[in-house]
This record gives C-alpha cells, sequence and structure tokens, in this order.
C-alpha cells in the first residue's frame, strides 16, 4: 500500500499508550499505524520528536461583540494562524449576538467571517443570552440539529448574565435537543455589590477587578451552577475553574451524581492577582474572568489537572490590544477597572505552557497531556473524527520538539494582540509541525498555504450518547 504521507520515526501518543511507529496518512486520513510501512508521495521525518493529536482548543473567542467601541484583536484568520502556530488543529469560537440579532442570524454571521479565512478547523459554539420564545423554541433546537451541540451561559455581565429561571428555561431545551450547557460561574450580584464599594472608596486601580471578584463569588456560583444541572438533569462543563474552592463544589457535585465537567487555564496556573498590580496601568493586560488567583492556588489547580478532576485544559483566548482605545485603554478603563476589557490572549501558548510545566517538569504523562489538550476536547464536544492518533480519525497532528527551549515573546507570536501575558516566561518542548488533516499548516513557526480550515458540524458530546 502506497500513502500519501509517512511520518517516520517518532514516538507517537495514542490512546492506548506512547509507542515507536509510523504514520500513514491517506486522503486527510490515518490510514495505518505500523512499522516499515513501506511507501509514500512524501515522507516526514521525525526523529526525536513525539507525534500527539493536534491540539483542540474548544474556548477561545474570535470577533466577538465586546461592546459599543471595543473591538477584539482577532479575526478568524489572524486567531486561526496563531492557533497552528501554537500546535492546535481545532478551535471552538463562542457565537455572541449583537444587540437586538437573533442567535440564528449570529451563527450565519460568524460562518460568513469564518468561511474561507481559517488556518485550522473551527466549529462554534452558542452563547444564549436571551429565552424568548423564538430563541428557545425555535432557534436553538435547529442550531442544535445542525451540529452546534454546545452552549454557554453566563451567571455574570450586565446583558448576558441570565437569572436562575432563565437558565433552568435554556438547560432543559439542551437535555431534550441532546446539546452540552457551559456555564461562565460568576456571582453578578456579588460582583456589582463589591464594583461599587471599590469604585465608592476610590479603588479603582485593574488590581481592584480580581479583588472584586473573589474566589466565594465564583465558588458560589459553580455551587449554584451545577445544582440547577442537578434540577435538570443535564450535562454541563464548568468553564475556567480558578481555584481549588470551585472544584471542591465540582467533587462534590459528582460524588452526588452529577454530570459535571471542568476546564481550567494556563492563567490560573501561572499568573497571580499580583499581575494585575503591575505598575502604571500595565496590570490591565492581565484583566481577565475569573481572575488570576494567588500562587497557593496553582497547586489545588495542578492536583486536579494531574489526578483528572479537570477534563480539559483551554486557552479562554481572548484577545483585545493593550495600547488601544478600541482594547483595554477603552474610554473609561483608567478611570475605573469597571471599564476594561475582559480577557488575554492565548491561543498560541497554552499548549506550549503545559507542554513544560507538565510533561517537561515531570507532572503529567503524555497521555495525560493529550487528553487534556485533545482528546478529552474532542469527545466532550462531539468531534467524532477527531482528537486521537487512530485510524480512521483525521490526520490533525502536531510535532513536538521536547528539548527545544523557547522564551515567550510578543514578537514571535502571530495573534493580533500587540502583548502576550507570558512575556520572558521560558518554556520547555515547543511543537514544530502542524499537519491538519495530512496537510502541513505550521513549519518552524511559518504558518503555510492558503487557509484550508473549515467549519466541523458537532455530533452529540459522547456524554449524552
Ligand atoms: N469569560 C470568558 O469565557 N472569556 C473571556 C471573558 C469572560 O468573562
Ligand atoms: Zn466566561
Ligand atoms: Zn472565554
Amino acid at each position: 500500500m502506497s500513502f500519501d504521507t509517512i511520518i517516520r520515526g517518532a514516538r507517537v501518543v495514542t490512546p492506548a499508550g506512547v509507542t515507536r511507529c509510523e504514520i500513514g496518512i491517506s486522503s486527510g486520513r490515518i490510514a495505518a499505524l505500523g512499522l516499515s510501512l513501506g511507501d509514500a508521495t512524501k515522507v516526514i521525518e521525525a526523529e526525536g520528536l513525539i507525534a500527539m493529536p493536534g491540539g483542540i482548543d474548544s474556548h477561545v473567542h474570535i470577533s466577538q461583540p465586546s461592546g459599543p467601541g471595543i473591538e477584539m484583536a482577532d479575526d478568524f484568520s489572524s486567531a486561526t494562524r496563531a492557533a497552528v502556530a501554537g500546535g492546535n488543529t481545532t478551535v471552538l469560537p463562542f457565537c455572541l449576538p449583537e444587540e437586538g440579532q437573533s442567535l440564528r442570524d449570529a451563527v450565519a454571521a460568524y460562518h460568513a467571517k469564518a468561511a474561507g479565512q481559517c488556518h485550522c478547523d473551527v466549529s462554534f459554539h452558542l452563547i444564549v443570552k436571551a429565552t424568548d420564545p423564538i430563541t428557545l423554541g425555535q432557534d436553538l433546537p435547529a442550531l442544535i440539529a445542525a451540529g452546534h451541540t454546545s452552549l454557554k451561559v453566563f451567571m455574570t455581565y450586565q446583558g448576558l448574565a441570565l437569572s436562575d429561571r432563565e437558565i433552568l428555561e435554556v438547560m432543559s431545551v439542551a437535555k431534550a435537543q441532546g446539546a452540552l450547557v457551559m456555564v461562565h460561574a460568576e456571582n453578578e450580584d456579588a460582583i456589582e455589590f463589591l464594583r461599587d464599594k471599590a469604585e465608592r472608596e476610590g479603588n479603582t486601580d485593574p488590581l481592584f477587578h480580581a479583588r472584586t471578584r473573589p474566589v466565594p463569588v465564583e465558588r458560589e456560583a459553580t455551587h449554584r451552577a451545577i445544582t440547577l444541572a442537578e434540577i435538570v438533569d443535564v450535562p454541563l462543563t464548568i468553564v475556567h475553574v480558578s481555584n481549588g474552592e470551585s472544584l471542591e463544589e465540582i467533587r462534590r457535585g459528582r460524588a452526588r451524581g452529577a454530570k459535571v465537567f471542568a476546564e481550567t487555564c494556563p492563567q490560573y496556573i501561572t499568573l497571580t492577582a499580583e499581575d494585575l498590580d503591575r505598575a502604571g496601568f500595565e496590570g490591565a493586560k492581565y484583566v481577565c474572568s475569573p481572575p488570576p488567583r494567588a500562587a497557593s492556588d496553582w497547586q489545588a489547580i495542578w492536583s486536579g489537572i494531574c489526578n483528572g478532576d479537570f477534563e480539559l485544559f483551554s486557552s479562554d483566548h481572548c484577545p483585545f490590544r493593550f495600547a488601544d482605545p478600541a482594547g483595554k485603554d477603552a474610554p473609561g478603563a483608567r478611570k475605573s477597572f469597571r471599564n476594561i476589557p475582559n480577557g488575554i490572549p492565548g491561543v498560541e501558548t497554552r499548549l506550549p505552557i503545559l507542554f513544560s510545566e507538565g510533561v517537561s517538569k515531570g507532572r503529567l504523562s503524555l497521555e495525560r497531556f493529550a487528553a487534556l489538550t485533545a482528546t478529552n476536547h474532542a469527545r466532550l464536544y462531539g468531534l467524532k473524527d477527531k482528537g486521537a492518533i487512530m485510524v480512521g480519525m483525521d490526520a490533525d497532528i502536531v510535532l513536538w520538539d521536547p528539548e527545544m527551549t523557547r522564551e515567550i515573546r510578543q514578537d514571535d507570536l502571530h495573534h493580533g494582540s500587540d502583548y502576550t501575558p507570558w512575556e520572558g516566561f521560558t518554556v520547555l518542548g515547543w511543537p514544530v509541525r502542524t499537519i491538519l488533516r495530512g496537510e502541513t499548516v505550521m513549519q518552524d513557526g511559518d504558518v503555510q498555504g492558503a487557509p484550508i480550515g473549515s467549519h466541523i458540524a458537532r455530533s452529540a458530546p459522547e456524554v449524552l450518547l
């Protein structure tokens, strides 16, 4: 048998373990794993490298409406360019309707924005911010049936936050239609109370973004979200878990039988609230929600990453430019942290940070790294052909050089933001080649070729099958 491509010499990370074998690729799929596979049109010599499933980042924000005058730093072209440079082959952005726009029209607009622009595959989660009969009775069922099998609800942010009653209404549609619910768990009333108080007392610097969203705000909402999901009996992902107390609520929910999944992100093992206290206005670069916590919280997050409490390690890439009145330097942002857009860039640095801090430092096996960064994302969100190096799957593969040391520098990154929160952070291990459905889309930092990424309609989440 002859293949389109053979990858030769790599250590290959499969769901069954790490093995030294060749990978035969035909028509964009993994056609064989074995020894001495024979001929191919193209041979990729990968001696000394590790072949992993291409990263799936199931939590990114691209071209998302962010309020009057505010603009996200990435469109689909720049975000997916950054994604493949960082070893990813699929990203899942959120589709948020504009003011007054229906969910169905918002999804159509996202498809139009993404078409022909993507360097990796994409698939959209839905954000449900309205619970009118058209959204819940028509748009949501139709969109779920069309392969948008996950949706996010917010418990914070004016204009986005749903009441408990509304969350229950959305959850019951998700249950009936076979979708997974994702929740941003922070208590809006508590934040508003703390924020008003901080402003009254003249505490308006970026640091007070973190001080007004303390751990109990997230812990309480996490408990409440799980409770609501138990009432409806629907599976739930708690996204961007930042601390051990919220994780403890997740463990307690699971012990009661709740179907709850947990995601964390690089910012919760590498950044702290002190970063928001950097001199001048620099702290604004680290404003995201939930905020980075104390270094002592990193240990609780690491335990969850290592022991399997977290299924997902995502970036929550939500990029704004720093030196930009349409970004972090928005009107009023220097007067109060309230006006600083929430979110940090990270799609390109997620995998190297976890590889270095996890695998290279001996905390994580290669298999667990692959599960946290690709396989579990595919299973949970219904990407049935992706997320594992197995015969029959899409040939979405990233080759890692585990010996390469790199200093993360904005100048080397591909995203549209003008900074990285990890400037100067040194990592050991770097993705050197990204292969999307058999085609090399990044080699040695160069993003190659026309954008061949497509939107993928997803199946039901595995937990619902
Ligand atoms: N929630 C996210 O998921 N991303 C960025 C900002 C936010 O609040
Ligand atoms: Zn969120
Ligand atoms: Zn997010």
